[in-house]
């Protein structure tokens, strides 16, 4: 019988799978560019099947490509305890966002075999498609569908730069699966995540006991001028799309400031046509990025926006379209996973705060059907969606340590 709550991973185990998974879909500056249904992003697939079933899982796949890795339980009839993240990562992505949480989720079952135990109920660990939402909006798109916030016809349509469809380059890659998304039986779902904020590092602790989540709206604009010579087109006769983009960026900037505290926005995201030296852009299309904690802060800050692009355009002789391309609520996190999180962290001895996650997860939309907590690490300067991303490998297993005794706490330990 194990002694409850002070069980350790193989950390160096943790840290060899990351940077063996950081080996497909290399960056150009040390991170990953292994953007969704691309072919690194099957391959990564592929090399964390074959992780899992030599752990002596087995694969389910469902219709958005979401990937469930099994560990049975002695009772395979118990809802099991799923850890779920995602492997898919931005254009010029770190290491670790995304990929930490669902390799993690493979060390713990690792771990629960080298300590000769079975958990009561199964474990699943998951690998969510298409989280970030970078080359397929809106983020957290198939864990969006499973949990009933979007239908499978949105989520197949949605289409990337080039044109290419979510549902055609799923088919392509081979990753379709046939299980039905969503209504699959959930007791607990755990999401291990480095920060991608300052906080934990300032504060000098290891763990993140995550409480809440921020609320997000992506809005993306459409302005619409009149592409003209940039020389010989008096400044009196512009309708300048440039020039309306540029006033609403600072105006996002400006309302995100005028929210604070707990208030964020930015423009990410940016094209102007025809993007020619010397022509005016008749066209401009961007996406605002705002976020808070505070469901009335996220709404006031939408609507000021709203007001305030509108007269923008106006003053300007532009066309304008605001579209909501992406969008959840502030999310507050089981309290009672919060607690055990928060207990298996004391029990280990780790430093740990509460802290509200600034960044969106599948653990967001996964609250909504079912009790959902997560955990996070510092990581190096805060930094993320960046390729010089960075954590400790001490981190790293500091937050998988505290993931398997929660994990067993709520799984329960048969033998
Ligand atoms: O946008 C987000 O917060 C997440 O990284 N997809
Ligand atoms: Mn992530
Ligand atoms: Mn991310």
């Amino acid at each position: 019988m194990i002694s409850p709550g002070n069980q350790r991973v193989n950390g160096e185990r943790l840290w060899e799978s990351l940077m063996e998974m950081a080996k497909i879909g290399p960056g150009i500056a040390g991170g990953n560019n292994r953007q969704t249904l691309t072919d690194a992003d099957a391959e990564g697939r592929r090399l964390f099947q074959s992780w899992c079933e030599a752990a002596g899982m087995t694969m389910a796949v469902d219709r958005m490509g979401n990937m469930f890795m099994r560990l049975e339980g002695a009772d395979p009839y118990a809802d099991p305890v799923h850890i779920g993240s995602h492997l898919d990562t931005q254009p010029t992505g770190g290491r670790f966002d995304g990929v930490l949480g669902v390799l993690a989720g493979l060390e713990v079952v690792r771990s629960i075999r080298d300590m000769g135990v079975t958990p009561r109920r199964p474990i699943v660990v998951v690998n969510w498609t298409n989280e970030e939402g970078a080359r397929f909006a809106p983020a957290m798109l198939a864990s969006g569908v499973f949990a009933g916030m979007h239908d499978e016809g949105y989520a197949n349509s949605r289409t990337d730069a080039e044109g290419k469809r979510f549902g055609d380059e799923l088919d392509r890659i081979g990753w379709r699966g046939d299980q039905p998304v969503g209504g699959r039986p959930i007791h607990a779902m755990f999401e291990y995540h480095i920060e991608q904020g300052p906080i934990l590092e300032a504060e000098g602790r290891e763990i993140g006991v995550v409480t809440h989540g921020q609320g997000l709206w992506w809005l993306e604009v459409t302005l619409t001028g009149k592409d003209a010579h940039t020389g010989s087109t008096p400044m009196a006769m512009r309708v300048n799309a440039g020039l309306g983009m540029a006033r609403i960026i600072e105006a996002v900037h400006r309302i995100a400031m005028d929210h604070q505290p707990d208030a964020v926005g930015a423009v990410g995201q940016a094209n102007v046509w025809p993007n020619s030296r010397n022509v005016i852009p008749g066209k401009a299309v961007f996406t605002i990025d705002f976020r808070s904690p505070d469901l009335g802060k996220l709404t006031s800050m939408r609507a000021r926006l709203e007001t305030e692009a509108a007269q923008i355009a106006a003053d300007l002789g532009l066309g304008i379209s605001i579209e909501p391309v992406g969008h959840f609520d502030p999310v507050t996190f089981d309290p009672g996973l919060v607690e055990v999180v928060r207990g298996a962290a004391e029990r280990l001895g780790y430093a740990h705060m509460d802290i509200v996650s600034g960044a969106g997860h599948d653990a967001c939309w996964i609250n909504r059907v079912a009790p959902t907590v997560m955990i996070m690490c510092p990581c190096v300067d805060g930094l993320s969606h960046n390729e010089a991303e960075e954590i400790s490998p001490e981190w790293a297993a500091a937050g998988c340590d505290v993931l398997l005794n929660a994990v067993l706490d709520v799984a329960g330990v048969a033998s």
